[in-house]
């Protein structure tokens, strides 16, 4: 820990007491299905984490999805992972700040998706003890940022063509195509004659092979700002053997799961952008290293997003406040996916397409508790043994 930071930690008389953490599940529809190359999806199943601290409370989203396809973790793993290792690391416990449970759960390999949950929503209950915005706790310098939209598959190119026009009316900066063999140069070539000049890239979930080479090259005709994760998700150096093929810019999201890959990434040259999922990567501390690490390098990022309810929403505009996140995020309006979001207010875009991010201590969104309840289709409250 660097000096200044134990020095502020000590400014803090209150420490984070972790006193109990609540589970709970709740299934939330999306107002239009999701389809990627690996799947569609219909309906929500969201893991809220509420860490109950002597200050207030915390609140997070573990952005696991329902099927364990998008990354190893999925909903059902999330909670034992929690429930068994996670909040017995931290229960009981006295933080002087919420990176401090980064150490402790430690032990457990992967599952930074769960590890997320629990971290983020000690980042909530800090920032709120602390009375401050979670953006600038975080270190956050802009107070509006960017957003862009992910298009998923659709059922026709007819259908797609009339989204993409919806998105760019609301004033969305960056639409994204999501892609897949297929479903890709005829979409795009579609996309692009009839809107030559706006931001646009695409994400291909790891739709592709080495073998694909030379489709991939025709995607260069597109001036794509970038193309997301083309290849395994679990891959670095075939990436970088693909960057050197590509006038494009490759952008990794699947592939970045902490500060190290990252590293590898840009000493390799496996791409020129970043997409950071604070969940993906384990959390805010790893999210902020990540950022901090493609700012050194040149290298300019874009917050991600999972499908999440307005608890991770908030979240993610949180971290989009800081000053590398110079590209339009994932992060848009709550009314894209929910017919009733579970915060309040919702998160709104302007006609601009941007959010502006609020003053107020922690999240700056409430959180409606009596909606959640109703959502709610499990629940359990840990308390520290002993
Ligand atoms: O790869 O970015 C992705 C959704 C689920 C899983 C993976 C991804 C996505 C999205 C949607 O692209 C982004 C969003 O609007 O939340
Ligand atoms: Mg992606």
């Amino acid at each position: 820990m660097r000096k200044t930071e134990l020095l502020e930690d000590q400014a803090l008389s209150t420490r984070l007491k972790v006193e109990a953490i609540t589970l709970r599940e709740i299934r939330m529809p999306l107002v239009h299905f999701f389809e990627t190359s690996f799947g569609r999806t219909y309906s929500r199943r969201i893991l809220l984490v509420t860490v109950h601290c002597d200050g207030g409370d915390g609140w997070a989203e573990s952005v696991a999805g329902e099927d364990p396809y998008y990354s190893s973790e999925w909903t059902e793993s999330a909670w034992p992972t929690i429930r068994q290792y996670l909040a017995p690391a931290v229960l009981g416990r006295s933080l002087n700040s919420a990176r401090e449970s980064v150490p402790l759960m430690a032990k457990v390999r992967g599952h930074r998706m769960a590890k997320a949950a629990v971290e983020n929503a000690l980042w909530d209950a800090e920032a709120k003890q602390r009375k401050q915005p979670l953006w600038k706790l975080l270190g956050g310098t802009r107070q509006e940022i960017q957003c862009g939209v992910s298009i998923g598959i659709q059922d026709s190119i007819e259908q797609l063509i009339d989204k993409v026009q919806l998105e760019l009316a609301a004033g969305y900066r960056r639409i994204k195509l999501k892609v897949k063999p297929g479903w890709d140069l005829k979409i795009l070539e579609r996309v692009r004659s009839r809107w030559p000049n706006i931001l646009l890239s695409c994400d291909a979930n790891s739709a592709y092979t080495l073998d694909d080479i030379d489709h991939l090259r025709k995607f260069d005709q597109f001036n794509l700002l970038m193309i997301e994760q083309p290849l395994w998700n679990d891959d670095i150096y075939y990436h970088a053997r693909l960057q050197r093929e590509l006038r494009t810019s490759i952008c990794l999201d699947e592939s970045i799961r902490h500060a190290r890959d990252c590293a590898a990434a840009v000493e390799t040259g496996a791409c020129r952008i970043v997409n950071i999922k604070v969940g993906r990567v384990g959390g805010f501390s790893e999210a902020r290293k990540i950022h901090d690490l493609c700012q050194a390098n040149k290298l300019p990022v874009w917050c991600g997003g999972m499908l999440e309810s307005g608890i991770g929403r908030a979240h993610n505009v949180a971290l989009s406040t800081l000053e590398n996140f110079k590209l339009p995020g994932d992060v848009s309006a709550s009314k894209r996916y929910w017919k009733e979001d579970i915060i309040e207010p919702e998160v709104e875009v302007t006609r601009q397409g941007t959010i502006t991010v609020s003053d107020a201590p922690g999240t700056g969104y409430r959180i409606r508790e009596d909606l959640i309840e109703k959502l709610t289709t499990r629940k359990e409250t840990l308390r520290a043994t002993s």
